[in-house]
């Protein structure tokens, strides 16, 4: 079987086996498991320059290749262009978008610089999978040096309507350059769609039929088991009995502004004051670790959700109760998993999310007998699947309060109901299933239409049928 070359910025430490990639390294475990591979892209560390060969590192059959950024492309195309003007406008934030000319030079450089650093590695039967909205132009850099490999991109985050995208200024030229991808991933139908729309508009109706939707799933067995084995570890324990008998909620987010987490926590003050008789009868835990530190907003979000904690602990509190508790420190995921275990209610209210793991991680940790209840924001991509949540409108706290509120009062049998239908479509659509799957269409076993259809969504939001084009000579 040919090799497998991951391109992701972020690569996971070898040291570690690649384990500490998060969503992205689980989803590749099977594959990676499977057939030689390498792994390649930015180290993490930052350098006086961006490196032009890969330092090299080797456990069990994979190889992590990854360069150093340089500090002026990790200020550009890092936390310029990708963080402060492609997220937001890829999460429907135009508004907040941050443009500077300098950014794109960085973006256009760094993906270069990753490309030529590549290519020297790359064999003639490598099939290259290229993750996410860091590096859009780097296909179309890999062909302009001559790489004829099979080329994949798959995009996690959303991708927006083309009258929000085309306000990124040269948004054509990141469209132009997915000439250079065979397969090209998004999340739900809705991503796909609107890339089709974005790229026909631009003359590229043939790129726009090798764009399909593969939902991205969890290790969904593999994570209730871990949530049933850590039900009564100590910091489980330590948390329940904190409780003192109370109900738990809980949110598990990166700190980020397209989580929704103000709108959330000001819909569980809403819940409160309109539904008095919960009070005193459940606890909100919210753990959200820092990330992105250095981005301004960033630090304006934390300082908005720390008013936001305290001034309705402030006005609820009783001696013996303050509803929210808010940790901005990583707590580890074993441990979190059996946290979701244990709560009644699962917290997910972004205001725009590919897809979120956190929802299908929650769903899985739950106990079969007794499980508790997902509230969702109709704006995740989870939401095509999970229909078994309480849907909600992120933007919209009392639309939370009154989900929270139902879920509160929800009888065990609609509970068992709900939770059933979500979990058969958690482990339908494993992480496994989606690499295969999008694997497949990439290596011309399936159409890019079929393989991206997932058994749990509904039929109406299946793609069309479409030719699949076959590869560049
Ligand atoms: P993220 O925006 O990071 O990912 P999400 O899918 O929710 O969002 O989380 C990824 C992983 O990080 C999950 O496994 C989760 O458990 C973990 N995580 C999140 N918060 C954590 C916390 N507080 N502590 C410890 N672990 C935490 C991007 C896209 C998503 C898409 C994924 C995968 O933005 O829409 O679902 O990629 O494609």
């Amino acid at each position: 079987m040919s090799r497998l070359v991951i391109v992701a910025n972020r690569v996971p430490d070898p040291k570690e086996g690649g384990a500490t990639a998060g969503g992205l390294a689980v989803a590749m475990k099977d594959a990676l498991a499977n057939r030689e591979a390498v792994w390649f892209g930015w180290s993490g560390k930052t350098a006086a320059e961006t490196g032009t060969e890969a330092a090299l590192a080797r456990h069990g059959r994979t190889t992590f290749a990854t360069l150093d950024l340089g500090h002026d492309d990790y200020k550009h195309f890092y936390q310029g262009f990708s963080n402060a003007a492609l997220w937001p406008v890829l999460h429907y934030r135009l508004g907040i978008a941050r443009f500077d000319r300098r950014d794109f030079a960085g973006y256009q450089r760094t993906n270069l610089a990753f490309a030529q650093a590549l290519a020297p590695l790359l064999q003639p039967d490598d099939t290259v999978w290229i993750h996410d909205f860091h590096l859009f132009l780097m296909a179309a850099d890999l062909r302009a040096l001559g790489c004829k490999q099979r080329i994949g991109f798959f995009l996690h985050v959303p991708f927006p309507p083309r009258s929000v995208f085309n306000g990124l200024p040269h948004a054509e030229k990141l469209l132009e350059a997915l000439e250079a991808v065979d397969t090209i991933g998004t999340q739900t139908e809705d991503d796909a769609e609107n890339l089709r729309a974005a790229l026909i508009a631009i003359g590229k109706g043939d790129v726009a039929m090798r764009v399909g939707a593969f939902a991205i799933g969890i290790d969904a067995t593999g994570f209730a088991k871990l949530a049933a084995q850590r039900a009564n570890a100590k910091e489980v324990v330590r948390l329940r009995d904190s409780l003192g008998g109370r109900s738990l909620a809980i949110g598990v987010d990166r700190l980020d502004y397209t989580k929704g987490l103000p709108q959330r926590i000001a819909g569980f003050g809403a819940m409160l004051e309109r539904f008095p008789r919960h009070r005193g009868k459940i606890t909100f835990l919210q753990v959200a670790p820092v990330s992105r530190g250095d981005v301004a907003m960033y630090r304006a979000l934390r300082r908005e959700l720390d008013e936001g904690v305290g001034r309705i602990n402030g006005q609820m509190a009783e001696p013996d109760w303050a509803p929210i508790r808010y940790i901005t420190r990583a707590v580890a995921r074993p441990t979190l998993a059996g946290f979701m275990r244990m709560a009644r209610i699962g917290l997910v209210t972004p205001l725009r999310d590919g897809m979120n793991l956190v929802a299908k991680e929650f769903v899985a940790a739950q106990d079969p007998a007794d499980p508790g209840v997902l509230v969702l924001s109709r704006f995740a991509g989870a939401a095509v699947e999970l229909d078994g949540a309480l849907i909600v409108n992120p933007l919209d706290p009392d639309d939370i309060a009154e989900a929270l509120d139902a879920a509160m009062d929800m009888p065990a049998d609609e509970r068992l109901d709900r939770w059933n239908r979500m979990w058969t479509s958690v482990r339908a659509g494993s992480a496994s299933i989606w690499c295969r799957r999008f694997l497949s269409a990439l290596e011309g076993t399936t159409d890019v239409a079929d393989a991206g259809q997932a058994e749990a969504q509904p039929a109406s939001d299946q793609p069309e049928k479409k030719p699949r084009r076959k590869r560049a000579a």
